[in-house]
């Protein structure tokens, strides 16, 4: 496959844009190589500058479950669109949309809209604090919460693939004020609470996590944090940024039956447009400006056209099938497991609903610690020569594929027979 105009442009754009992409993770930089520049998508397919198609995984990173350019969000946003695009002022579809989400996630009696899932996160965080009057917060390894400073401390994901553990520009206050705990081990989880006991204020968590690759909280791990963070009054933050309304009409937290004080939701909830909000128990989310004291603003928050395309893809998503969606991602990584145990590579493969991971090692992988154990040079490989036969997995290790309603029977098949490509290549090596 020709890659010249995407290499041209990559060569163009690092000398106006930083690393020549506008978010790291776009960069390939655990894969080698340089990225595709992308012209349009439809459906399960991305096209690039050079005109090659691509059956795409990464999704947009999730918030494409609909799959690419669905008709009827496109509709609706032309109609949107012929009204203006910005007001910065109320308008009644925010009722709607908001509505729609509290009704859809339980422990949202509230929400406040904002433009993206750091603003989300770093929101959420504030509000943590502010309601409570306490300043530590509690973070897990290898969970990604956007680009927050207090967050930014072992956060898997984009830093994982540079090897940056805490990004530099964090303040050692702020760096301190984040604790850090393993995933799914909840006896450390105990004793970092007891140790500081009185100054938490939250704690926040991927309760299906994507950014260290697909790792699945293990049996009781959220029901004990959210029985500590009740009984220590810290405000416990489900980061349902990747996982709201991916598995189900509604967050992860329906599944799974656990309810977080304050939840954070992006990606999805935007249909492809800047969209996301933070929401909770009333309590807490009265403590916001201009009710209360906490203050967070946005000009463009709540956006028509965000919130159309949001709301346009709730209105269809009330309507889907997720368990034909996850029987499809099951179907799938069936196929995977069996071209690549019988090519005798170490792997081990994780899979919650849509989302997976294939991991190149022979360990379980249940935290950020065994995450690693995984050879990124042969993901790197495993990568290219899927790319090389039109498939676009996550050009990292440490990151999640998502199968979307659009994605068909021929075009899982197709990855699989890729994979089946690719693992007699290697074989041949
Ligand atoms: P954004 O600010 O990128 O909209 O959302 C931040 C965020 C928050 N929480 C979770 C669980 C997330 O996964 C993310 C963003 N995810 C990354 C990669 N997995 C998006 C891709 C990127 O950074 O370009």
């Amino acid at each position: 496959m020709k890659r010249k105009r995407s290499e041209q442009l990559f060569k163009q754009a690092a000398c106006c844009i930083p690393g020549g992409v506008n978010s790291p993770v776009r960069a390939f930089a655990s894969v080698g190589g340089s990225p595709l520049f992308l012209e349009r998508a439809r459906g399960s397919r991305v096209f690039d500058a050079d005109r090659n198609s691509y059956l795409d995984y990464v999704m947009s990173w999730g918030a494409l479950v609909l799959g690419h350019a669905h008709p009827l969000v496109l509709t609706k946003l032309k109609q949107a669109m012929d009204k203006g695009t910005s007001f910065g002022a109320p308008t009644e579809k925010e009722i709607v949309f908001a509505r729609k989400i509290c009704a859809a996630v339980p422990s949202i009696d509230k929400l406040r809209m904002v433009s993206s899932g750091t603003e989300a996160t770093m929101s959420a965080i504030r509000l943590a604090r502010g309601y409570t009057g306490k300043d530590k917060i509690i973070k897990f390894e290898g969970c990604y919460h956007g680009s927050v400073d207090s967050l930014l401390v072992k956060a898997g994901s984009g830093q994982a693939t540079l090897g940056i553990p805490t990004s530099l520009g964090v303040s050692k206050a702020l760096a301190e004020d984040t604790l850090v705990c393993p995933y799914n081990d909840i006896s450390t989880f105990r004793a970092i609470v007891e140790k500081h006991r009185g100054s938490i204020a939250g704690c926040i968590l991927e309760p299906v996590c994507g950014n260290m690759g697909v790792v699945l909280p293990e049996d009781g791990f959220l029901e004990q944090v959210r029985e500590i963070t009740a009984k220590e009054n810290i405000v416990l933050i489900f980061d349902e940024v990747i996982t709201g309304f991916r598995f189900c009409y509604g967050g992860v937290q329906n599944i799974f039956k656990v309810i977080p004080d304050l939840t954070c939701l992006g990606k999805i909830i935007g249909g492809g447009l800047p969209c996301a909000a933070y929401g909770g128990k009333e309590e807490i989310m009265d403590c916001i400006a201009p009710q209360g004291s906490v203050y967070q603003a946005g000009t463009l928050s709540g956006n028509p056209l965000a919130v159309t395309a949001g709301l346009a893809t709730l209105e269809i998503l009330e309507t889907m099938d997720y368990k034909a969606l996850a029987e499809k991602a099951a179907g799938l990584c069936l196929g995977l497991e069996q071209v690549l145990s019988d090519s005798g590579l170490a792997f081990s493969l994780n899979r919650f609903g849509s989302m997976f991971t294939v991991f190149f090692s022979r360990e379980k992988i249940r935290d950020f610690s065994s995450a690693k154990t995984s050879d990124t040079v042969i993901y790197g490989k495993y990568f290219w020569s899927m790319l090389e036969q039109g498939i676009n997995l996550a050009p990292s290790q440490f990151e999640a594929n998502f199968v979307s309603f659009s994605h068909s029977r021929e075009d899982c098949e197709a990855t699989v027979r890729a994979c089946a490509g690719f693992c007699l290549k290697h074989k041949e090596k």
